[in-house]
């Protein structure tokens, strides 16, 4: 049961004890016509993903799994702003509700002590050059302990409990992601313009200032992390002295 205070992310909310994934639901009800802001919940997934087909670890009962339907129009290749939104939504949101210094690794990931405490994958349907909606996934490690999670995930991940040292309610968090996400998603959709959320990712980013290793489809770039556009797209200087721009890819820091 959770007492919705926003006006339109999350007024329709549909909890599942257990489901495959969030995003998975958050597709079939889009299509079926669910409003904007709709948001799926589950105590449980078993087939949690991340990016590329990756598997995202979702132990029942102690973390935040959920999905927001959305239907900006945008064109598609402006979807990657959402991610950019949603991490400062949920950035914010964490440091408010519970203390921890949360940072954002450009683009989806969000960490404390360089240890992955968030994930989030924005997927998209689109037709004609605009999209249909979006389905912004945010998993979050609130009560899960390090041990739930295989050796592989353990070395790199962390949750808030381990952060701050005791349980956290996961309801008073999202309640505090989908007042800030709606703050600024309707700011957005208002203005057009990233500002607010790019600013937040600015002062929260664990990527700008570093060395980092970009990985794409087909090559890899090494460069040093100088600033985000006011799109919310990395700046790099690359090895060779130039600046270019990264729109989105695998990043890592190095060193974190
Ligand atoms: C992500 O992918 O970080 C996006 C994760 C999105 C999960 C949410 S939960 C609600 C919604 N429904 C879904 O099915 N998904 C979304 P990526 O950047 O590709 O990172 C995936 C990698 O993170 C994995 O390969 C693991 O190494 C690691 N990982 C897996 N589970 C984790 C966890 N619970 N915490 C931290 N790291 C994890």
């Amino acid at each position: 049961e959770i007492d919705i205070q926003t006006r339109l992310i999350g007024r329709n909310l549909i909890y599942y004890p257990s489901i495959d994934s969030t995003n998975n639901e958050a597709k079939k009800e889009a299509a079926l016509g669910a409003p904007e802001g709709t948001v799926i919940i589950a105590d449980e997934q078993t087939g949690g993903r991340g990016r590329l087909g990756r598997h995202w670890v979702s132990p029942r009962g102690t973390g935040i799994w959920m999905s927001i339907i959305l239907k900006p129009q945008l064109e598609p290749a402006e979807a990657a702003k959402i991610t950019q939104l949603t991490a400062a939504a949920v950035t914010t949101a964490l440091r408010n509700v519970t203390g921890c210094e949360a940072g954002i690794k450009w683009p989806n990931d969000i960490i404390i002590n360089k240890k992955k405490v968030c994930g989030i994958l924005t997927e998209m349907s689109a037709e004609l050059n605009t999209v249909n909606h979006i389905i912004v996934g945010i998993g979050i490690n609130v009560n899960v302990d390090p041990k739930e999670f295989p050796d592989e995930v353990r070395a790199i991940a962390t949750s808030i409990k381990e952060s701050v040292g005791h349980e956290i309610y996961r309801k008073e968090i999202v309640l505090e992601i989908l007042q800030i996400f709606e703050e600024l998603y309707l700011d957005f959709l208002r203005t057009r313009s990233m500002a607010k959320s790019v600013e937040i990712c600015k002062k929260y980013s664990v990527t700008l200032g570093n060395a980092v290793r970009i990985i794409s489809k087909d090559k890899i770039i090494f460069g040093e992390a100088l600033d985000l556009t006011e799109d919310g797209e990395l700046v790099i200087r690359n090895e060779a002295g130039a600046v270019e721009k990264i729109i989105s890819g695998e990043v890592s820091v190095r060193g974190i």
